[in-house]
């Protein structure tokens, strides 16, 4: 039973039958199948629930064997597949447009090896970040990011969106610490690019392409990833500025003083705060901030307690003499630390709490990072659209220039759609920033990818498509503006 072509007239897929999952049944086994509707339900909705899918089925390999056969029975029926982990993506990735058949990697969570001397950890994709770093914890070494979702999301989605985080500023982004990668190709093809080496300079760097590629060239299947050294020695301080110019002296000196046991540096504007502490019962308030003041996480990672201590120590002393800083809390403890980190990584959270949100993951050079909210909540103004009906705040990873803006409303509100898309994105380009900086394009921001990427970038981003999945059944309608395979 073929659907009907794409309303875009693009190439439509067949629908998994029941002899499919069969043979899906044959592969994976009755504990790999997922056919219930109720069951169904996670499934087909993103983390926000701002995209639901229609998928039947959701098979979940347990091996790569088994992900190549499920993806060579789908490639010769032309049946579209979408790569599923933790599903905690935000721009509709992991979620079916339609009825494609899910593959969950979650089964996918064996740990093959970990190399103590080099500190590199080979893994199956389905395995879980946070799992991952409790498994490093007393092997002294730890996964080189952070992030809120790092509960849920699987070190295979992680490697899919290219990751960002908390901890970017210490240790780059994921792509930077991926030294191989085995890979499932569209008609089942297994490809073994799963080195440990630090350095291989033997041809085109393969794995590079499916890093960020949000399962669109292949599905991951195993993951070996150079993992640093667990800092014995981390502090942690939310500090209170006035207006954001203090806040880049706050950040200057903090670089200067801190230096190379910087690891983190997050902002959070005073409504950011201020939403996460009144929608998250439990936060412990760091302290008072008035409208337009800014919260400034700072965190160091080191090996030396006192002598950390004493930079971040000496740091404070600088930045409240030259009152840049008016207020403060350093963690006095671990478990402190994790409550003034609660706060920041409750922002999301609240954001998803109630109502509908709009998200905009961006990069932008930092001196401007807090320039776009001001643009935003201006047009709000000029068009009417009251902070009870659109509230707009900003937050995020200003080490890296990666901003969250976000526009919490009641309900879904076209109007106010209208307003962001594409004012946010045209505003973004201009100021030569990127439309996605860590969460990837998904659903949310293909119809935008052209004002990033320049038609001949485009062209040979269709071409390595076609090259690697000919019938374009690896999860169509994400990433690329429109789906560059058809029969
Ligand atoms: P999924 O959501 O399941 O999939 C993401 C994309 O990758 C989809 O396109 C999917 O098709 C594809 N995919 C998944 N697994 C595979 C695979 N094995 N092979 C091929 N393709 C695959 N992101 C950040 O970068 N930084 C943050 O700070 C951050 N904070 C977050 C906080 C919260 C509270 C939440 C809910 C999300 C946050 N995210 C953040 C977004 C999300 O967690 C990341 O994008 C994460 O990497 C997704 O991993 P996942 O396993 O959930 O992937
Ligand atoms: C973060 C999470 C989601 C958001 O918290 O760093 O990446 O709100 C974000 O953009
Ligand atoms: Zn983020």
């Amino acid at each position: 039973a073929r659907n009907l072509p794409r309303e875009d007239g693009a190439f439509g897929f067949t629908s998994a039958t029941a002899e499919d999952i069969d043979v899906f049944r044959s592969i994976v086994g009755e504990e790999g199948l997922v056919t219930d509707a109720e069951d169904l339900v996670p499934y087909n909705t993103d983390w926000m629930k701002k995209w639901s899918g229609s998928s039947r089925v959701v098979v979940l390999p347990k091996t790569t064997v088994q992900v190549s056969r499920v993806l060579a029975h789908c490639h010769a029926r032309a049946i579209a597949v979408v790569p599923q982990g933790g599903n905690t993506g935000l721009v509709g990735g992991s979620i079916p447009t339609r009825d494609e058949v899910i593959l969950s990697t979650s089964r996918l969570n064996e740990i093959v090896a970990f190399d103590a001397a080099g500190g590199v950890l080979t893994c199956g994709a389905g395995c879980v970040l946070e799992a991952l770093d409790a498994y490093l914890t007393p092997r002294g070494h730890c996964v080189p990011l952070d992030l809120g979702a790092k509960g849920t999301c699987q070190i295979g989605g992680n490697v899919s969106t290219n990751a960002g985080g908390v901890r970017v500023m210490r240790y780059g982004a994921l792509r930077a610490s991926v030294l191989g990668l085995e890979v499932v190709l569209a008609d089942g093809t297994v490809l073994d690019l799963l080195r440990t080496n630090r350095k291989d300079n033997t041809g085109y760097d393969l794995k590079q392409l499916f890093i960020g590629a949000e399962g669109t060239l292949g599905v991951v299947t195993k993951v070996a990833i150079a993992t640093p050294p667990r800092p014995t020695a981390v502090s942690v301080a939310i500090l209170k500025c006035p207006n954001f110019d203090v806040v880049l002296q706050l950040f200057a000196l903090a670089k200067t003083a801190l230096g190379e046991i910087l690891s983190a540096v997050e902002l959070m504007d005073s409504l950011a705060v201020e939403t996460a502490m009144a929608r998250c019962p439990g936060l412990k308030r760091p302290m008072e901030l008035e409208d337009g003041a800014f919260a400034v996480l700072l965190e160091t990672s080191g090996s030396c307690e006192e002598h950390d201590k004493a930079k971040m120590g000496a740091l404070l002393d600088r930045a409240f003499a030259a009152e840049i800083v008016d207020d403060g809390v350093i963690a006095q403890d671990m478990s402190q630390a994790a409550d003034l980190w609660a706060i920041r990584e409750h922002v999301p959270v609240a954001a998803a709490t109630g109502g509908y949100q709009y998200k905009y993951d961006v990069s932008v050079p930092i001196p401007r990072f807090y320039e776009l909210v001001r643009a935003v909540r201006r047009r709000f103004q000029e068009l009417s659209l009251a902070e009870d009906r659109a509230a707009a705040f900003g937050y995020g990873h200003l080490g890296d220039g990666n901003l969250h803006l976000n526009v919490v409303c009641a309900r879904k509100d076209d109007e106010v759609l209208r307003a962001l898309e594409p004012f946010v994105f045209d505003w973004v380009v201009a100021a030569g920033g990127s439309i996605s900086a860590e969460h990837g394009v998904g659903q949310h921001k293909r119809a935008f990818l052209g004002l990033q990427k320049g038609p001949e970038a485009l062209a040979l981003m269709a071409a390595i498509k076609r090259a690697f999945d000919p019938r374009g059944i690896l999860n169509p309608g994400k990433v690329l503006p429109d789906d560059p395979v058809s029969q």
